[in-house]
């Protein structure tokens, strides 16, 4: 079901809110953020924005739900995977890279334990939530590995004898110390991304991206 306006999805709380309202106000868009509302209308242009878990947004672009949708790398990547693997749509298409949501997805162990590469990590047990990514990279490295799907306290995991190693989003590296582990790889590199859905849209609504794409570039520049 499309309207005449514009559908773009963002992350109602967390780490990509405030960058996300923050860049479209910058942008010229006139949205005033108040309440629990999932649907907010712009007041100055043909826009809803969709404001809802960050988890959802791949989905409602390959699903060709809503137009637009700005996410982290790391949660498209792990949803195009584990769509590809269901068979289901996982096609989009990336508009533009974002300045904000920097982090990496890093494997971590023992701070004490050694690390000579991933061979290391064969056999092993590894909390994440990003099984998908994760089977990815170790797939091409030729290393097999038991996950351990955790969706939240992924860093506590190998002190509560859970597992053996953790693959987990890292900023500061400050969360990994403050368990006793260390970073041994890197495994994907993150930032937000401006994505669209698949599929024709009208003239209008065209026209409409590419001044918002303009504006993004120019806000992006000015900051540089
Ligand atoms: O509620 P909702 O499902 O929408 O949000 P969420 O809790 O799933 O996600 P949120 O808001 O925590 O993160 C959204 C996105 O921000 C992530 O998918 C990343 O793309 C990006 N991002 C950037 C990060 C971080 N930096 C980050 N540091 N996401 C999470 N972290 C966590 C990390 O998991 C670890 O627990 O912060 C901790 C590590 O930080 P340091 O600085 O101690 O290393
Ligand atoms: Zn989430």
């Amino acid at each position: 079901m499309q309207t005449d306006r514009l559908r773009i999805a963002i992350q109602k709380k967390g780490r990509l809110a405030k960058e996300c309202q923050e860049l479209l106000k910058r942008c010229g868009v006139k949205i005033s953020f108040s309440g629990e509302r999932l649907v907010v209308h712009a007041e100055n242009m043909p826009i809803d924005l969709l404001l809802v878990r960050d988890d959802d947004i791949p989905g409602l672009i390959m699903d060709g739900v809503v137009d637009l949708g700005v996410i982290g790398e790391n949660e498209l990547e792990e949803v195009r995977l584990e769509r590809i693997a269901l068979n289901e749509p996982s096609e989009y298409t990336q508009l533009r890279r974002l300045d904000f949501g920097g982090c990496r997805l890093s494997v971590a162990i023992d701070k004490d334990q050694t690390y000579n590469g991933p061979e290391d990590l064969n056999g092993k047990r590894i909390a994440t939530s990003y099984p998908n990514i994760l089977k990815d990279y170790l797939d091409k490295k030729g290393v097999s590995f038991s996950p351990c799907m955790l969706n939240g306290s992924v860093e506590v995991a190998p002190r509560a004898g859970l597992a053996d190693a953790i693959c987990d989003l890292v900023s500061t590296g400050a969360t990994l110390e403050a368990n006793g582990l260390k970073e041994a790889e890197v495994i994907f590199r993150s930032k937000a991304v401006l994505i669209q859905r698949k599929g024709e849209f009208d003239a209008e609504k065209t026209e409409l991206i590419e001044r918002l794409l303009t504006r993004i570039q120019g806000v992006i520049q000015a900051k540089e």
